[in-house]
């Protein structure tokens, strides 16, 4: 793709849509002509999209161009396009190792989703997240909200932001032996054992009691593909659902309970609402923004999310074995709920250790 540079300045919010909502604080656009593809790029703050020309299809633009935008501004909307699950599938796979296209879920009770970067509680983060709206539903697309964490964590306070750099997020997890034995079998154990073992920032133990206990610790400041510091973790989501998660700081204590309120408030005042139609598509990079979605009670809404592991050339863990492949489904979520959450206290971890 090349890049004709046409910087034509507009006044804000010359165009509709949704996802304008964001680009209305813009106090200029540029656009650029490219062959048919009229691509904006807001120049003022995190965010680009690209606009289709008549007939374009999404799968005309550039994968290169792609990954250099979203690395340069975070997140990349495709408009125009009417992209089909099929083009968007078609256009993912084009970066590397993507899991399966899944369906977003929506909890019976509408409960809101807190701001995280996908599948930041455990050790296969992906370093792109794409969306896909195929219906728009009841209530016009509610949008996906989404925060910079570089801006985020720049405008924390100088104390909190070393706290952050200082500490890191641990993530405690037991699951019952009938649970991974379903998975593994009893013979698989030791495969099991070894495979845990080999997870950089994974530590394990097989409690005497049967249970399997898995730690997860990652740093709350992360690296953006570009090489700058972000705020992007699931310290707010996790908040709200502790059973499941059992986080606490990487010495056992809870995040402090100001910090978690500070950051929340903070992400809410700068957040950006990605609002969806049918055929819209949007790429993040999982670094550097952190995703929400407000409460939800309408019908309808179908929006598709596939998990890009190596967008920007991030190395997860081995999961090409049978075991590997269930752990890594296990530390995902998706195999069962934990059984109890939060770290060892020390004397089980000294007396109910029991290797395979
Ligand atoms: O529904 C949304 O807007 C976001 C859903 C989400 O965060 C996810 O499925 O990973
Ligand atoms: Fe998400």
């Amino acid at each position: 793709m090349r890049l004709g540079l046409d910087l034509r300045r507009r006044p804000e919010g010359v165009r509709s849509g949704n996802v304008l909502g964001a680009l209305r604080l813009l106090r200029f656009t540029r656009y650029v002509a490219n062959q048919g593809i009229a691509m904006k790029i807001n120049s003022d703050q995190a965010g680009c999209e690209i606009v289709a020309g008549p007939g374009e299809s999404i799968n005309d633009c550039d994968p290169r161009e792609i990954v250099s935008l979203v690395r340069r501004h975070g997140w990349l909307v495709f408009d125009g396009f009417d992209a089909t699950v099929a083009e968007f599938e078609a256009l993912t796979s084009r970066f590397g190792t993507c899991a399966g296209t899944r369906t977003v879920h929506y909890p019976a009770g509408g409960e809101a989703l807190g701001f995280h970067a996908e599948d930041a509680y455990n050790p296969y983060r992906p370093d792109a997240i794409w969306f896909l709206c195929v219906f728009a539903g009841s209530d016009g697309g509610a949008p996906t909200r989404i925060v910079d964490g570089v801006r985020l964590l720049g405008d924390l306070g100088a104390d909190w932001q070393e706290f952050c750099r200082a500490n890191v997020l641990r993530f405690d997890r037991q699951w019952s032996r009938e649970l991974w034995q379903a998975g593994v079998g009893p013979q698989g154990k030791a495969e099991l054992d070894a495979v845990l073992r080999g997870i950089p920032a994974v530590s394990h133990q097989f409690l005497r009691n049967g249970d399997l206990h898995v730690s997860y610790s990652t740093p709350i400041v992360t690296r953006t593909p570009a090489g700058e510091d972000s705020f992007s973790n699931t310290m707010l989501q996790a908040i709200t659902e502790p059973p499941f998660y059992g986080l606490s700081l990487g010495n056992g204590a809870p995040v402090p309970p100001e910090l978690a309120e500070t950051v929340q408030q903070m992400a809410i005042d700068r957040e950006i609402r990605l609002g969806w139609k049918a055929g819209r598509a949007g790429v993040l990079d999982n670094f550097r923004m952190m995703h929400r979605r407000s409460e939800y009670n309408g019908t309808g809404r179908d929006l598709r999310a596939r998990h890009c592991e190596d967008f920007f050339g991030s190395v997860l863990p081995d999961a090409s074995t049978p075991v590997s492949a269930w752990a890594k489904s296990l530390l995902q979520g998706d195999e069962g709920y934990p059984v109890q959450v939060g770290p060892l206290d020390r004397e089980t971890a000294l007396t109910t250790s029991e290797r395979a």
